[in-house]
């Protein structure tokens, strides 16, 4: 595969990626990282920023499902803007704040807001950089990444999320589950990788995202990487809300993206079949897709495993990241240099 830009190269670099990632996370030691704030007495509060904040929600879904105990999400800004709102029971969250680049501004002032309460948390990040200085609980993963958008980084922190809730539920046939996503996306990518660049050649004046439950903050981080890769406008909903309204946006200038759940695709398909009867452009991301799916979508990736919806997260991202760069570079941008980005948000 020749690779056009350093974020092409490491969207197809993330299977080992998250196999060196989930090889470190075997050898750690969770119990004096978080032992003492077992779901069951501590609610788990997943904050971060822009991607970060999108895998923190995607993070509390997957915590929730593995552990039985609610877990949530925050924006940093929220915390940090809104206190009594966002954390009223402060002194029984557990506060995760998560960070690519460890030096993002909203984090860090969140980080010393909880330092100067005397609150736990966990750092996680990739680069390390100030987050991993200000708490006595830090995890930093092996996902090193130059490009400015965020892929092989959000992967690997929603997958480490994913591997400590299954472990704190001890669900180890869950984190084995994980094991066999490299192996499962190499040859993914291997099927689907032309196509999606040829697909990506169509021209949309408007993009929208659909998913339901776990792939809702999935669905939100593709269109957000449609956004930043090729300045092309993007939104996200939950599949069937689309119905509720925004399908007064579709036209034939228009695709919609489907990641479809086996398990409602029966009630989701509906939706995209709708979408495109209506004019507009489909695309499913699914695990199994049926001969309904294939009369509702224009193109379809099918993942064919036999894992679980919530350890095919990452599976599913994966399109967003590529499809948002392939449209980026036939639109003769640099995804790279995504317009008005810079890798570091600081304030
Ligand atoms: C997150 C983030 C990215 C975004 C941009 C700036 O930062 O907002 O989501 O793509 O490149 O940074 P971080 O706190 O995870 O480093």
């Amino acid at each position: 595969m020749t690779e056009i830009s350093k974020t092409v190269q490491e969207i197809h670099l993330q299977p080992a990626i998250w196999a060196e990632c989930l090889h470190k996370l075997r050898s750690l030691d969770l119990d004096s990282l978080v032992g003492d704030r077992l779901p069951d007495q501590f609610q788990w509060v997943l904050i971060g920023c822009g991607s970060s904040y999108y895998l923190a929600q995607a993070a509390a879904a997957s915590f929730t499902i593995l552990t039985g105990r609610s877990s949530r999400s925050l924006p940093a800004s929220e915390v940090l803007l809104h206190l009594e709102l966002s954390l009223p029971d402060m002194q029984t969250a557990f506060p995760v704040l998560i960070s690519r680049s460890g030096s993002t501004s909203e984090v860090l002032a969140v980080a010393e807001m909880f330092r100067e309460r005397g609150i736990e948390f966990l750092a996680l990040t990739c680069d390390g950089n100030e987050l991993a200085h200000v708490s006595r609980r830090v995890l930093v993963l092996p996902a090193n990444e130059e490009s400015t958008v965020m892929t092989a980084s959000f992967t690997s922190m929603l997958l480490a999320l994913q591997f400590i809730a299954a472990k704190l539920a001890g669900n180890e046939a869950f984190a084995a589950e994980l094991d066999q996503l490299p192996g499962l996306i190499d040859s993914r990518f291997e099927a689907y990788d032309g196509q999606i660049r040829q697909f990506a050649q169509r021209s949309f004046l408007d993009v929208a995202v659909l998913g339901q439950g776990p792939l809702y903050p999935i669905a939100s981080e593709a269109a957000l990487k449609v956004m930043e890769s090729s300045s092309t406008y993007a939104q996200f909903f939950p599949t069937l809300e689309f119905r509720h309204g925004p399908k007064s946006i579709i036209d034939a200038r228009m695709l919609v993206i489907g990641l479809i759940a086996d398990e409602s695709a029966a009630q989701e398909l509906k939706v995209l079949q709708e979408m495109k009867d209506l004019g507009a452009s489909t695309m499913a991301i699914v695990n199994h897709a049926t001969a309904e799916l294939h009369d509702a979508a224009d193109f379809i990736i099918e993942l064919s495993s036999p894992l679980s919806l919530l350890a095919l997260l990452a599976a599913y991202v994966v399109w967003g990241q590529l499809y948002g760069s392939y449209r980026g570079l036939a639109k003769g941008l640099n995804p790279d240099e995504p317009i008005h980005l810079t890798r570091v948000v600081t304030i």
